[in-house]
């Protein structure tokens, strides 16, 4: 024994004296980093001064397999690629250094790594450029999240009270107006995105159905009972009319009455309006034929709403395709027939015909006037609507 202290005595003499393993290595830490994101491992802080040659090694997980080195470099990149966050494990990393030319220590330090969950995001909302009430319109949601792990909801308030979840969900507005749409998307782990837009929601003109006789006779009643027909529910309605002398109206239900007297005997021309809450009107103009009296070709001509200067077709000749007019932007004149009045006839049964073929082609579950204002009405009072998702987040 003291034999061999004195052979390697020299040795000893000329090399530094090797680092302790314990103090070797350091991995720095703890890191954080983003799901699919980049964290640098730095390893500078090893006591590395005596090596004459260094190796570094990281383990994540603390599994014993090695995910980044060997590197003669203190610091390495590493990616979350495929991990879904949150998720933590030990880090491990391993130095291993060389002292001249054949002795060699492996240090080894452990720390924590962390990968965070990323939030989704809301890539886009898109909705129907104009949006009227009564009428569905659908609203759908674009995002993405980088961990292709994590499973997503989407839900919306729709600020008219109803709440919907999905990606695509389906909105009926009962009334025009305003309404502010929040729309979050949130992941299993409690990440999320949301917007907020405001919508412009159109309203709809309401529309008289029902059509009055033609004829009445002296002393006896004449009557129309008129319906509205407006897809803004709850929407309040007023009627107006110019009627004959004697000709009473319901204002609160359009109701008309009338019992002619024997000098009414002749023509007589009735309107009558109805009114939404928004200003929206729609009006019919009929003539009447009084017979049974005996003072018979007189027309009262006592003009309707508006007279005939805001008919759309207000120039004394036939409307070509009076369904087609019967939907008035609102506040751009009546519905109503200028036709002479041997046309008249012809045009009302022309009316009732494309009624009847209309309702025939209904499918579904439309009613007939989701199916009028869809197909045949609805670019016509769809102006002035403002953009959905252009106003911008408020
Ligand atoms: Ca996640
Ligand atoms: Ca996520
Ligand atoms: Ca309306
Ligand atoms: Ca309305």
């Amino acid at each position: 024994m003291i034999l061999l202290s004195l052979l390697l005595a020299p040795l000893v003499s000329w090399s530094a004296p090797p680092p302790a393993p314990s103090d070797l290595a350091d991995a720095g830490g703890p890191y954080t980093v983003a799901a699919e994101g980049s964290v640098r491992f730095d390893a500078s802080g090893s006591s590395i001064e005596a090596c004459s040659r260094v190796s570094y090694e990281w383990d994540v997980g603390g599994d014993d397999s090695i995910d980044l080195g060997p590197s003669s470099a203190p610091a390495s990149t590493w990616i979350a690629a495929g991990i879904d966050g949150p998720w933590s494990a030990d880090l491990v990393l391993y130095v291993s250094c060389t002292v001249g030319g054949s002795i060699s220590y492996v240090g080894k330090a452990d720390t924590e790594l962390t990968v965070e969950n990323v939030a989704p995001v809301i890539d886009a909302v898109e909705a129907e450029t104009s949006i009227r009430e009564g009428v569905e319109a659908v609203f759908s949601l674009s995002f993405s999240d980088v961990e292709a792990a994590d499973t997503h909801t989407v839900s919306w308030d729709l600020g008219d009270g109803v709440l919907r979840t999905g990606s695509s969900v389906a909105q009926t507005y009962e009334q025009d107006g305003e309404y502010t749409v929040t729309v979050v998307v949130a992941d299993d782990d409690g990440g999320r995105d949301s917007r907020v837009q405001r919508v412009v929601v159109d309203n709809v003109a309401p529309f008289i159905e029902g059509e009055p006789a033609a004829t009445a006779r002296v002393d006896e009643l004449y009557s129309f009972e008129p319906t509205v027909v407006d897809l803004g529910v709850n929407d309040l309605h007023t009627w107006s009319a110019d009627l004959p002398p004697g000709a009473s109206l319901d204002r609160a239900t359009g109701a008309i009455s009338w019992v002619p007297g024997a000098a009414d005997g002749g023509e007589h021309t009735l309107s009558l309006t109805v009114q939404d809450e928004a200003g929206a009107s729609d009006s019919l103009l009929w003539t009447v034929q009084v017979e049974g009296g005996g003072d018979g070709g007189s027309s009262d001509g006592g003009g309707g709403d508006g007279g005939e200067g805001d008919r759309p077709w207000g120039d004394g000749t036939a409307d070509p395709d009076p369904w087609d007019e019967a939907w008035p932007i609102a506040g751009e004149g009546c519905r109503c027939s200028a036709a002479p009045s041997g046309l008249l006839l012809p045009l009302v049964i022309l009316r009732y015909a494309r009624f009847v073929a209309e309702y025939l082609r209904v499918e579904g579950d439309m009613d007939y006037a989701q199916v009028r204002q869809s197909e045949s009405k609805g670019p016509r009072y769809g102006e002035g609507i403002a953009e959905f998702f252009g106003m911008g987040v408020i």
